[in-house]
């Protein structure tokens, strides 16, 4: 076995002052506390370097063993974005009819979503994430992938950050099962698809179920959880 050596590298890290910290702190949350899924988006185009530099963002995430197990196909041809609305809808459509239980449905009732996916063909840009189960070396042979769900969750999350920051809107949707994306978009097995992306502008009449998120003691215990 030939071991690849570790090659330190200087670390670059810009140092703040704490009042920075504080107030660039206060501000990202803020930021990220508007953030909502949309499901009601409009046709407006949207220039690819956004995207480019939104996926290129979500590639920054550390991954298992610096794998990068993802693969990110952005579609903007409205052949491919009907035969993956159509698809979606087929599978959604078994789904809240039958393969969903009632408790699940009960649950998604005040999220208002049904098996109807139209966004799917207005918005400008679809992005599929796929996770690498394995890499494929020059020679064709498999390389293992560590931490794959971790690494493409985070991946994933910051990719949702990017697209928030920049000013542009999407969903997190995951039609069930979703292997046809594999077919429509021409992956290859070992790829599975993870998180189904739509981007766009909202709608100007885009509405938003009315949700709260947890307060800060419901999400964090500190130490012990003593006070
Ligand atoms: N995949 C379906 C159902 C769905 C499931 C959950 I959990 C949600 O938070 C939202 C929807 C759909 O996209 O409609």
């Amino acid at each position: 076995m030939t071991l690849s050596p570790y090659q330190p590298q200087p670390l670059y890290f810009e140092r703040l002052a704490l009042a920075d910290m504080m107030a660039r702190a206060e501000a990202f949350y803020e930021l990220m506390d508007r953030r909502r899924s949309v499901r009601f988006f409009s046709d407006e185009p949207v220039p690819r370097v956004l995207i480019e530099r939104a996926i290129q963002t979500a590639s920054t995430a550390p991954s298992g063993a610096h794998r990068q197990p993802w693969r990110f196909v952005a579609v903007s041809d409205p052949v491919l974005k009907r035969q993956i609305r159509e698809a979606a809808e087929e599978e959604e459509r078994e789904s809240y009819h039958g393969r969903m239980s009632d408790e699940w449905l009960e649950a998604l009732a005040p999220i208002g979503t049904d098996w109807q996916k139209p966004f799917l063909e207005i918005v400008p840009w679809i992005v599929v994430c796929f996770a690498e189960n394995y890499g494929v070396g020059v020679q064709g042979e498999k390389i293992k992938n560590y931490y794959v769900q971790e690494s493409c969750g985070i991946a994933c999350g910051m990719f949702i950050s990017a697209i928030h920051q920049m000013g542009l809107a999407t969903l997190t949707h995951t039609p069930s099962p979703m292997r046809f994306l594999n077919n429509i978009l021409r992956r290859p097995a070992h790829e599975r698809p993870y998180i189904l992306f739509p981007i766009g502008f909202p709608a100007d009449d885009a509405t938003v179920p009315d949700l709260e998120r947890k307060p800060l003691d419901a999400v964090v215990q500190w130490n012990l959880g003593e006070e």
